[in-house]
C-alpha cells in the first residue's frame, strides 16, 4: 500500500469511528399557546452556543465537567419541516427595549452540533471528540389534544359536545354557530358555502371560550392552530348537536359530508401527526405554564389540569398494543416543566413543581407511564427579574424586581403563595392571584441568556448522551 492509499485508509476508518461515536437525539418541545415553547428553545440554544465559554450551567455535568467544546447550529435533515426563527427571536429580546419573541403558530426545528469529550474511557481511546446532533422540534401542544378523536366516531364526538354546552358559560358564547348549524338540516344536500360560515363560527367560539373563559382544552386543535392547512375543507365541519339523524345519510348530505370531514381529520391531521412526527421524537418536554392559570381562577386552573390530563395521554403508550403498532414511539425521558418561575421568588419553586407534578399525576398516572423515565420542575428559560428580600414592618421578606411588560416601569413586588397541591375552594377565596407580566430582561446580545435550571433540564434531557 502507498502513503496515499493508507492516509485515504486511515481517514476512512477515522470517519466510521467518528460516525460511530456520533449521535443524534431528537428532542420535542410542546406546550399549549403562550406556555413558553420559543423563549425556551431560543434560550436552550442560546446556552449551548455559550457551552464551553461563559454559559452557567453547573447542574449539567458534561458543562461543569468541561467537557463540552461548543455548539453551532448545522442545516437540518427534515427539508420539509419550517427552520425555527432563533435569530428573529434573539433580535427582539436585544431590541430597546428589549421584546418577547413573537408566537409562533405550526411546528418548526432547529439543529445543533455540540461537540464534546466523551468521558467514557473506551470511546475516548478511540477518539478525543464526538458531536451529539441535537434537533429541537417546536408544535403545538393543542395537537396533542386530538388523540381521544382517534377512538371516537363522528357521533361520538358530537354527543361530547353537545356535554359541553351543558356548562353554561361556554353556552353563553356559542350563540352563532347554534343558530347557523339549527338553520341546517341534516338530510339537505351539501353545501360548501353553507358549511364553511358554520365552521368559522364554531372556530370563532373555540377562540373565544379560550380568551372569555381560559378554556384550555379546545378540541379540535387543528381548529385554533391550523398550521398549513388554514381554509382546507377538512376542518370546515361542527359536531352535530341539533335535531335526531335519520338513518342512511352520505356524502351529498350535509350530515355526511361532516361525518366525512371527521374522519378526513383524524386520519390525515391527528393520525398523520403521530405517524410523521410524534413517532420520530427521543425526548420530550412539556411546558405547562401553571401561573397564569392560577390567575384566571379556578375555572381555568381545573381545566388546564384537564388539558395537562389530555396531554399525558399521548405518552400513556406502555401497555397499550394498539398504540404501539400504529405509531411505534419511542420517548424514554419526558420532562414536565413549569415555566416562568422566575414570577415567583425562588422559596416557592419547589412548590410550583410540586403543583405540576400534582397535574400531571392527576392520580395514579405515573405508574402507568411505564417504560418512560419522567420528571417535573420549575425553571424559567429567560430570567426576567431579579430576587432578594425588602423589610417590611420590621420583617424581612423575599421580593422580586423587574420591569412591566405594559409600561416598562420598574417593580418591586412579592407575588405571594403558590399552592403546593390542587387549589380548593378556600385557597381561592383567600387569595387571587394577581401575576403581572414582565418586560424581557435587559440584554447584551455576546453573553448567554439568564434562566433558572435550564441545566437541570439539561441534565435530565441530555445528561447520558454525552457520556
Ligand atoms: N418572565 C418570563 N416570561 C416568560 C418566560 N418565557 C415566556 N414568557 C412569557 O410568555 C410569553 C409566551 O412565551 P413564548 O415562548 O412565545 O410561548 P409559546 O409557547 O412559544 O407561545 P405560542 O408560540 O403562542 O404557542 C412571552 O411572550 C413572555 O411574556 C420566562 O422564562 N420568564
Ligand atoms: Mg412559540
Amino acid at each position: 500500500m502507498n502513503k496515499t492509499a493508507i492516509r485515504q485508509w486511515r481517514n476512512k476508518a477515522e470517519s466510521w469511528v467518528q460516525r460511530g461515536l456520533d449521535k443524534r437525539l431528537r428532542l420535542a418541545v410542546t406546550g399549549l399557546s403562550r406556555s413558553g415553547k420559543t423563549a425556551f428553545i431560543t434560550s436552550l440554544v442560546n446556552q449551548l452556543e455559550h457551552a464551553g465559554l461563559d454559559a452557567r450551567l453547573p447542574h449539567w455535568l458534561p458543562a461543569a465537567e468541561r467537557r463540552v467544546l461548543g455548539s453551532r447550529r448545522v442545516p437540518g435533515r427534515h427539508h420539509h419541516v419550517p427552520a425555527f426563527g432563533y435569530e428573529a427571536a434573539l433580535s427582539q429580546l436585544a431590541a430597546t427595549p428589549p421584546a418577547w419573541p413573537e408566537p409562533t403558530r405550526g411546528i418548526s426545528e432547529i439543529t445543533l452540533a455540540i461537540r464534546y469529550c466523551p468521558k467514557n474511557r473506551l470511546k475516548r481511546r478511540l477518539q478525543d471528540t464526538a458531536t451529539l446532533y441535537l434537533e429541537l422540534v417546536d408544535y403545538p401542544g393543542e395537537w396533542l389534544l386530538d388523540l381521544p378523536l382517534l377512538s371516537m366516531s363522528y357521533a361520538e364526538w358530537s354527543a361530547q359536545q353537545r356535554g359541553l354546552l351543558q356548562t353554561p358559560a361556554l353556552a353563553r358564547l356559542a350563540h352563532r354557530w347554534l343558530s347557523a348549524g339549527e338553520a341546517i338540516a341534516p338530510d339537505s344536500p351539501a353545501d360548501d358555502n353553507r358549511l364553511a360560515p358554520l365552521a368559522a363560527a364554531y372556530t370563532q367560539w373555540l377562540h373565544d371560550i379560550k380568551r372569555e373563559c381560559g378554556a384550555y382544552l379546545v378540541q379540535p386543535g387543528r381548529f385554533i392552530l391550523p398550521g398549513e392547512y388554514q381554509g382546507a375543507p377538512m376542518l370546515q365541519f361542527v359536531p352535530w348537536v341539533w335535531d335526531e339523524v335519520p338513518a342512511g345519510l352520505n356524502e351529498q348530505h350535509h350530515y355526511g359530508m361532516m361525518e366525512t370531514r371527521f374522519e378526513h381529520y383524524k386520519k390525515h391531521l391527528v393520525a398523520g401527526f403521530y405517524r410523521d412526527h410524534f413517532a420520530g421524537f427521543d425526548r420530550q418536554i412539556v411546558l405547562v405554564d401553571c401561573l397564569s392559570a392560577l390567575n384566571r381562577g379556578p375555572g381555568s386552573f381545573a381545566d388546564l389540569g384537564r388539558a395537562v390530563n389530555a396531554i399525558v395521554q399521548s405518552f400513556d403508550y406502555g401497555k397499550s398494543n394498539w398504540w404501539r403498532r400504529l405509531f411505534a414511539p419511542r420517548i424514554d425521558k419526558l420532562l414536565f416543566a413549569a415555566t416562568k418561575a422566575d414570577h415567583l421568588t425562588p422559596d416557592q419553586h419547589g412548590r410550583l413543581a410540586h403543583l405540576l407534578d400534582t397535574l400531571v399525576r392527576g392520580g395514579q398516572r405515573h405508574a402507568r407511564l411505564s417504560g418512560i423515565d419522567i420528571e417535573t420542575l420549575a425553571l424559567a428559560s429567560i430570567k426576567a427579574t431579579t430576587s432578594g428580600e425588602v423589610s417590611h414592618q420590621g420583617e424581612s421578606i423575599p421580593a422580586l424586581q423587574g420591569r412591566r411588560l405594559d409600561n416598562g416601569e420598574p417593580v418591586t413586588l412579592y407575588p405571594g403563595e403558590v399552592p403546593e397541591r390542587l387549589p380548593d375552594a378556600a385557597f381561592w377565596q383567600r387569595q387571587g392571584f394577581d401575576f403581572i407580566d414582565f418586560a424581557p430582561p435587559g440584554w447584551q446580545p455576546e453573553q448567554p441568556l439568564p434562566h433558572v435550571r435550564l441545566d437541570r433540564a439539561l441534565a435530565f434531557l441530555l445528561g447520558d448522551k454525552l457520556a
